[in-house]
C-alpha cells in the first residue's frame, strides 16, 4: 500500500498568507494545469499546485470517462476522481466534515473536526498600550500618521500577536482491489440529500459508493457496495501529517484508531488532543486489524462508521479538558451508531438535512438543457466561453446554503474562513474567524437565505468573547464594554493581531449587527432581550466609552470619532507621497457606529428597557463624524482626509459599509450619497478576491442594479470558482460563496428598509435580464415574511407571501407599492399589479 503524507509547506503559506497583512495579490490570468491525474487518492492528494496559491483548472471533459449524469436534480458531479482537494467534495453535520475524493483503485476522504484548534486560552493584552493611546491620538490629529504607526504598532500590538491554526483532523485511505479497468466512472454530491456518491463498473462488476455525514448519529456513513457477491476487498488507514498515530483498535477487531495531540509547544500544558476511528461492518468475507490497517476480504458490502472528536471543553470554556479521551468518545460514538441499519441510518441523514435545506427552492431559467447535462467541470467551462446557464447560479446558490447548513449548526463551531473544510496544519490566514468582513460574510445567507438557526455558533462565539473582551478593553482602553479586533480564535482571542491594521476596535461592534438582524428576520424577542440585546450593548458601551471629540484643525472639528482607526485592509497616500494606513474616524467605523447605536435605540425601544443607555446613545448620533462625498471625485470617502488610495482597486470596499450590509445608504432614502456609492464601485472595478466580488455583487443589488451584480457573479463564477464550487480568494475561502448566496437572495427579494416604521417587502429588486423567467420559495424578510415568487419576460407574475408575525407591510415592485395589514400565519397572494388575490 502507498500511504504518502499529506504536504504542508509553510513557505506556501507565508506567500498566501502575505496578502491579509499587505496588499492582495491579483491572481495571474492564465491558469498553468496541473500534471495529469495519476496514482493513489494520497498522491493526488491536497497539493496547492502553484506557490502563489493560484489553483489551475483542468479541463477535465477531454480526460474523462463516458459515465452518464447520476440521477438528481440539484448536482455537483465529474466523469473522473477529484485531481486535487479542490475537485473533492465537502460534506458535513455542523461538527465533522469530509472531503470525498473517490477514485476505484484508492479512495481518500479527508477528515476535520470543527474543533481542533492549535493554541489555547490566553489574555493576550497588552498593558503598555493604555499608556500609549493618547499620544497615539494626538499624533494622528496632528497628522503624523506614521509616528503613530510606530508608537502604536510598539505598543499597542497583542502579547502575542498572532494567533495558531485550525487543523485537519486527518485522512482516511481506502485502497480497494480489483479495480482495474474501470468504465463508466461517475461521483457525485446530491445537494438534496447530502449525500456523495461514486459509481463505477470494473471486470464486469459494478461498483457503488456513498458517504454521508449524519448529524443525527454524529458520524460519517460511508457504504460499498458491488453487484456480485465477494467482490469488495479493501485496506484503510488513517493518516496524519503530523502529531498522530494510527494503531489497531485493542478492543473491537473490525476498527482502527488514530491518537493524536497537537505537539505542544514550549512549555504551554495542554495542547488538543484528538482522535479519529474507523469501524467497519462488513455483509460477508471477514475484517482483521492490524498495524493500524484495517483489512476487509471479500465482502458482499461493507459499511464504515468514521467518528471524529478531540478534548476541547467548548468556546469560552478554557483549556483541554484533560480528563476527557477523544478515542473513547469516537469508540462510544461509534457503538451506537454502528447498532442502526444503514438504510436507518441514511432516512434519519436525509430528513436531518432536508428540514433546512428544503426551506427554499430556486429555479432560475431559461433552463440550458445542453449545460444541465454536463459534468460540472464541463459546465464551469462552457459558463467561461460565454453559454448562458442560469441554472449554474441556481447550483451555486444551493451549494451555499448547503455548505453552511453543513458547517455552522446549532451546538457546533461557527464557520471559519474555510467554513469547516481544511487540510493542512497551518491553513491560510490560519482558517480563522475574521471579523474584518468574512466571518460576517459567512453569515450573511442566514436570514434571506432562510438558514437562520445556522447563526447560532456565530451568537455562542459571540458570547464567549464578551470576557475576553471586556478584559481587552479595559487593558487596553480602559473602556467598558466588549471588544474585538479584526480576527479572533476557538481560544478567545481579542486583542490585536498581526500588524497595525489590526489596532481596529470594531469587529465587536459590526458582530453586534448579526443578533439584531437574527431578531428583525425572526422577530424572537425572547432572543432580543436575552441574547441579542446584551451583546449590543456591551459592544455599543465600549465604543460610547472610546469615542473622541476630534480637536479643532480637523475636517470634523468637534465631532465624535473613533481614534485609532483604520480603514479594513486599505492604504492612502499621505501629502509627502508616503504611504500610511493608520488614521482616525475611517468612515467605515462612523458608519458601523451609526448603525450600531441606532440597532441599539431601536432594541432598547423595542424592550421598553435602558432608557438612559439610549438616550446616550441617541445623544453620541447626533454628535457621529458624517459620511462624506469628496468634492474631488464624487466618490464615498473613505478617510476624514480625502486621501488618494494607494490601490484604487483593493479588495476591501469597507467605506460602502453603508450600504451593504447595513441600510444606512439606499437609492430611494439617500440618493446623493447612493450615486456616490455607484461611483464608488465603479472606480473599484468588476474584478477581485472571491469574497471581494461577492461583497460588489451585493452593493450593486442594493443599488438595485441585477445587470452589474451579474455580471460580477458571472466574473465569481467564470474567475474565482474551484471545481468543487469552492470559492477561491485564491486561495479556497468559503466567504465569497456564502456572500454570494445571500446576494443571489437579494437580487430577487429584499427586506432591510422599513417606511415610516412599517416594514417593505421588495419584490425582484435586481433581477437580472439574463434571468427573464424564473420561481422562488422559502425566501425570507424581515418582518417574520416568508416570500415566494414567480416571473415570466422579466416580470413578477405571482407572489406569496407568509405573514408569520402580522403586522402593516408595504409590498414592493418597481415603481408600484402597496400597503397590506396581516394577521399572524395570513397569506397574501400577489399578482403582478400587487393586487391581492
Ligand atoms: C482579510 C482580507 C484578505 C483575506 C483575509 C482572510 O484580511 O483582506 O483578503 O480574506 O481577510
Amino acid at each position: 500500500m502507498r500511504f504518502l503524507p499529506v504536504v504542508a509547506v509553510l513557505s506556501l503559506w507565508l506567500t498566501i498568507a502575505c496578502p491579509s497583512l499587505h496588499a492582495a495579490q491579483e491572481p495571474k490570468p492564465t491558469p498553468t494545469p496541473p500534471p495529469p491525474q495519476t496514482g493513489p487518492a494520497c498522491e493526488r492528494t491536497p497539493i496547492d499546485s502553484a506557490p502563489d496559491g493560484n489553483m489551475p483548472w483542468v479541463d477535465r471533459a477531454v480526460i474523462a470517462s463516458s459515465g452518464s449524469k447520476p440521477k438528481g436534480q440539484l448536482l455537483l458531479w465529474y466523469r473522473s476522481p477529484a485531481s486535487s482537494w479542490y475537485e473533492a467534495l465537502p460534506l458535513g453535520n455542523g461538527r465533522l466534515g469530509a472531503m470525498v475524493f473517490g477514485g476505484a483503485e484508492d479512495e481518500c476522504i479527508q477528515l476535520n473536526e470543527d474543533t481542533l484548534w492549535d493554541g489555547e486560552p490566553h489574555d493576550a493584552s497588552n498593558p503598555k498600550a493604555l499608556k500609549a493611546l493618547p499620544e497615539v491620538r494626538k499624533l494622528l490629529f496632528e497628522g503624523k500618521n506614521l509616528e503613530a504607526t510606530d508608537l502604536a504598532g510598539k505598543n499597542m500590538l497583542g502579547l502575542p500577536h498572532r494567533i495558531k491554526s485550525y487543523q485537519t483532523l486527518g485522512n482516511l485511505y481506502i485502497e480497494c482491489s480489483g479495480a482495474a479497468e474501470v468504465t463508466d466512472y461517475t461521483r457525485s454530491l446530491d445537494l438534496e440529500t447530502a449525500v456523495a456518491s461514486e459509481k463505477y463498473s470494473a471486470e464486469g462488476i459494478k461498483f457503488e459508493r456513498e458517504v454521508f455525514s449524519s448529524g443525527p448519529a454524529n458520524v460519517i456513513v460511508a457504504r460499498f457496495t458491488a453487484d456480485k457477491p465477494g467482490a469488495l476487498s479493501l485496506k484503510l488507514t488513517l493518516k496524519r501529517y503530523q502529531d498522530a498515530e494510527c494503531v489497531a483498535d485493542p478492543t473491537n477487531p473490525n476498527a482502527i484508531v488514530m491518537n493524536g495531540q497537537i505537539t505542544p509547544k514550549g512549555n504551554s500544558p495542554g495542547s488538543l488532543r484528538f482522535a479519529a476511528s474507523v469501524l467497519a461492518v462488513n455483509d460477508g468475507g471477514h475484517v482483521t486489524n492490524a498495524g493500524g490497517v484495517l483489512t476487509v476480504e471479500k465482502a458482499n458490502s461493507v459499511t464504515l462508521f468514521i467518528a471524529g472528536a478531540t478534548n476541547y471543553r467548548g468556546l469560552g470554556k478554557g483549556a483541554p479538558d484533560a480528563s476527557i479521551d477523544p478515542a473513547k468518545t469516537c469508540t462510544a460514538v461509534l457503538e451506537t451508531a454502528s447498532k442502526k441499519p444503514y438504510e436507518a441510518l441514511k432516512a434519519e441523514h436525509i430528513a436531518d438535512h432536508q428540514k433546512r435545506f428544503n426551506r427554499v427552492s430556486l429555479q432560475l431559467g431559461p433552463v440550458n438543457p445542453v449545460a444541465e447535462g454536463m459534468d460540472t467541470i464541463a459546465r464551469l467551462n462552457a459558463f467561461r466561453q460565454g453559454q448562458p446557464d442560469p441554472g449554474l447560479a441556481a447550483l451555486y446558490f444551493q451549494y451555499g446554503r448547503y455548505l453552511l447548513a453543513a458547517c455552522s449548526r446549532p451546538g457546533g463551531m461557527p464557520a471559519n474562513l474555510q467554513g469547516l473544510w481544511a487540510w493542512r496544519t497551518i491553513n491560510p490566514w490560519n482558517a480563522d474567524f475574521h471579523s474584518n468582513i468574512n466571518l460576517q460574510m459567512n453569515y450573511w445567507p442566514a436570514g434571506p437565505a432562510n438558514l437562520f438557526d445556522c447563526q447560532m455558533p456565530l451568537f455562542d462565539l459571540m458570547d464567549s468573547l464578551v470576557e475576553p473582551g471586556s478584559i481587552t478593553a479595559k487593558t487596553q482602553y480602559n473602556a467598558r464594554g466588549w471588544v474585538v479586533h479584526h480576527l479572533t480564535d476557538a481560544w478567545g482571542f481579542t486583542a490585536c493581531a498581526d500588524f497595525v491594521g489590526g489596532i481596529w476596535p470594531m469587529g465587536a461592534a459590526w458582530l453586534a449587527e448579526h443578533p439584531w438582524e437574527y431578531y428583525r428576520f425572526t422577530g424572537d424577542k425572547v432572543f432580543l432581550k436575552e441574547r441579542a440585546w446584551p451583546l449590543m450593548k456591551g459592544s455599543a458601551r465600549f465604543i460610547l466609552d472610546t469615542m473622541v471629540e476630534a480637536p479643532a484643525g480637523t475636517p470634523v472639528a468637534g465631532r465624535l470619532v473613533t481614534s485609532p482607526s483604520y480603514s479594513p485592509e486599505n492604504n492612502f497616500v499621505l501629502p509627502d507621497g508616503k504611504h500610511a494606513c493608520f488614521t482616525y474616524g475611517a468612515t467605515m467605523d462612523m458608519e458601523i457606529i451609526q448603525e450600531l447605536l441606532g440597532n441599539c435605540v431601536e432594541a432598547s425601544k423595542t424592550l421598553d428597557e435602558d432608557a438612559d443607555f439610549r438616550a446616550e446613545c441617541e445623544s453620541a448620533l447626533k454628535r457621529l463624524a458624517p459620511v462624506r462625498i469628496s468634492p474631488e471625485t464624487g466618490r464615498i470617502m473613505e478617510w476624514v482626509e480625502d486621501y488618494k488610495e494607494v490601490d484604487p482597486h483593493h479588495r476591501h470596499t469597507s467605506h460602502l459599509y453603508a450600504l451593504h450590509p447595513a441600510s444606512l445608504i439606499s437609492p430611494d432614502s439617500t440618493p446623493e450619497l447612493a450615486e456616490a456609492a455607484r461611483k464608488t464601485l465603479e472606480a473599484r472595478g468588476d474584478s477581485g478576491t472571491g469574497w471581494s466580488l461577492a461583497w460588489k455583487i451585493n452593493m450593486w443589488t442594493r443599488l438595485l442594479d441585477g445587470d452589474h451584480a451579474f455580471l460580477l457573479l458571472s466574473n465569481l463564477l467564470k474567475n474565482k470558482t474551484l471545481n468543487n464550487l469552492f470559492d477561491t480568494h485564491p486561495p479556497f475561502q468559503i466567504d465569497g460563496n456564502f456572500g454570494a448566496t445571500a446576494a443571489i437572495a437579494e437580487m430577487l427579494l429584499q427586506s432591510q428598509v422599513r417606511d415610516q416604521g412599517v416594514q417593505v417587502i421588495h419584490l425582484l429588486p435586481a433581477l437580472p435580464h439574463a434571468w427573464p423567467e424564473g420561481s422562488v420559495s422559502g425566501l425570507r424578510g424581515r418582518g417574520g415574511f416568508e416570500v415566494d415568487e414567480t416571473w415570466k419576460a422579466g416580470s413578477l407574475t405571482r407572489a406569496r407571501i407568509v405573514s408569520n408575525l402580522g403586522g402593516p407591510v408595504i409590498v414592493k415592485l418597481g415603481s408600484k407599492k402597496a400597503r397590506f395589514e396581516t394577521t399572524p400565519g395570513q397569506v397574501l397572494s400577489l399578482d403582478g399589479s400587487l393586487s391581492a388575490n
